[in-house]
């Protein structure tokens, strides 16, 4: 169905057909504009965007670019096409024809994954509240509010499933997503990533590496939902997600680019003294948001994710594409787990290792940024290899929250862990010093600021001076 932009609220799903709902979504978007206005991209109200909003939710219909000023951006309600003869591909109920409403004894287990999913969008929108104010280019200032309008967008489609299917409790909850707030003492976002600070550009990028890829694992697992409505809604978001992690990839590698420049030119590995970010603060910085991202996978053997997946509402990345028996009783699955403070292999029943199944998937794309990372250093002549660290490393979800683990994978003690943490992870001062070259923004067409390489690319193939925000 083609997206209806005549309505206040654009969407593909017939709102106009349902009069209440469409009247409750009515009542909730004053106040979403509202949370916009207090904690979106700050101060930015008159500016117009070239931004890319979605015209219909076929493959080539989505993007569509103009200048667009963000207050006034149409969020809507989009899901991907229904196919009228999905069954569901795994558990109990496999085979059995997917759910267009939600079966009575799922509704709590699919409400607390949606709100799960939904809290994420609007917390990362609040992270990056100030990064507008020191985007090291018009091209970049443009990128982070497309990611800010998008994450917007996506709480829309978590909020519609609530209205739409899970009344009163539904609605209570879709109030309850704009009144939670990133790092709030009182009320904080729901996953622990998402209460830390994006403080600058470095952050920005290695968040939306590490942590939009998070992201996309999880859509992914829900698009295999046995609940038709959300499977669609995270098949429409995944399509959006591409974009946030590409931000991320070219975003390291441009600061790498310009790093390595500077290596050369001036023969030296310390490019603080000419404005740059060192290769070994950016392993730090990689160091942090890899192990910060591998906590939401949640802990490695689990009996909600075995739940999840043998009710039919959660399954595991591609699941089709799998060749076993989509049911996993009585096969096994080795892990990486702790026993008396050592990491130690076991097996276990393969139905409870499926949060660490999904994190394998996701290290293993993790690792394919890196490689395109590590040529950059390599094509410019220089030593140095940026380096996943082991999963066990600075965790505080699952087994290896017990113990203390260096990058490359030995159990340390707690005082070795405290006399070698800044070493690993960034310190005080390396957050100065990065949070020191973004002084003010880069707002000339064309320029960049001195930390970072220009994109080989523009936006739509437009060209690199181009004037991505107009500020009025
Ligand atoms: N922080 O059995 P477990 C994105 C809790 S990102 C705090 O392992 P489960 C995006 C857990 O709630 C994707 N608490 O849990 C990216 C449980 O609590 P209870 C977001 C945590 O449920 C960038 C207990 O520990 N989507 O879209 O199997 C920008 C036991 O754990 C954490 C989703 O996450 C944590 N990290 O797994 C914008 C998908 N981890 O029951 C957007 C929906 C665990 O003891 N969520 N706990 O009270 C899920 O599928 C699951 O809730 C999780 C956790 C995978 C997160």
């Amino acid at each position: 169905m083609a997206i209806d932009y005549s309505q206040l609220i654009p969407n593909n799903v017939d709102l106009a057909s349902d009069r209440r709902l469409q009247r409750a979504l009515e009542n909730w978007q004053p106040r979403f504009r509202d949370w916009w206005k207090d904690m979106g991209p700050d101060g930015t109200s008159n500016f117009d965007v070239y931004l890319r909003t979605a015209i219909s939710a076929e493959a080539n219909g989505w993007a569509h670019f103009g200048y667009v000023k963000m207050p006034d951006y149409r969020w809507g309600i989009f899901l991907a096409g229904q196919d009228p003869n999905r069954t569901i591909a795994y558990g109990d109920n496999k085979g059995k024809p997917a759910w267009q409403e939600v079966p009575g004894e799922l509704r709590s287990t699919l409400r607390r994954l949606i709100v799960t999913q939904g809290d994420t969008e609007p917390a990362s929108v609040e992270q990056q509240r100030l990064l507008g104010k020191t985007a090291p280019s018009l091209y970049d200032l443009r990128n982070v509010f497309q990611i800010n309008c998008e994450e917007g967008r996506h709480l829309w489609a978590m909020v519609y499933l609530l209205h739409a299917y899970f009344g009163r409790d539904g609605r209570e909850e879709a109030e309850m997503l704009l009144e939670r707030h990133s790092g709030d003492p009182d009320k904080p976002r729901i996953l622990g990533a998402f209460n830390e600070k994006t403080p600058d550009w470095l952050s920005f990028f290695m968040f939306t590496y590490f942590t939009d890829r998070d992201g996309k694992y999880q859509l992914a697992s829900l698009a295999e939902s046995g609940f038709d409505p959300l499977s669609r809604s995270c098949r429409f978001m995944l399509i959006e997600e591409a974009h946030h992690m590409f931000v991320g990839e070219s975003g390291v590698q441009r600061i790498i680019q310009r790093t390595v420049e500077l290596m050369k030119e001036h023969k030296t590995d310390d490019v603080r003294a000419f404005g740059a970010i060192d290769l070994a603060t950016i392993q730090k910085y990689l160091n942090f948001h890899f192990s910060v991202s591998l906590d939401l996978f949640g802990q490695e053997a689990s009996t909600n994710a075995a739940n999840y997946y043998t009710m039919g509402v959660k399954g595991r990345y591609l699941e089709t594409r799998i060749e076993d028996d989509h049911v996993l009783t009585g096969t096994w699955f080795e892990i990486d787990t702790v026993e008396d403070g050592r990491i130690v292999r076991r097996a276990v029943p393969a139905l409870s290792a499926l949060n660490e199944r999904l994190r394998n998937d996701y290290v293993e794309d993790c690792s394919k940024g890196l490689l395109k990372w590590n040529k950059v250093i390599a094509d410019a002549g220089i030593a140095f290899e940026l380096k996943l660290p082991h999963r066990a490393f600075n965790r505080r979800i699952g087994a290896f929250s017990e113990i203390h683990v260096s990058p490359d994978g030995k159990v340390v003690s707690e005082a070795d862990w405290n006399a070698n943490a800044s070493k690993w992870l960034p310190t005080d001062e390396d957050r100065a010093y990065v949070i020191s070259l973004m002084g003010k923004a880069v707002i000339e067409p064309g320029k960049f600021a001195n930390w970072i390489a220009p994109p080989q690319l523009g936006i739509n193939r437009q060209p690199a001076n181009f004037e991505y925000v107009r500020f009025n």
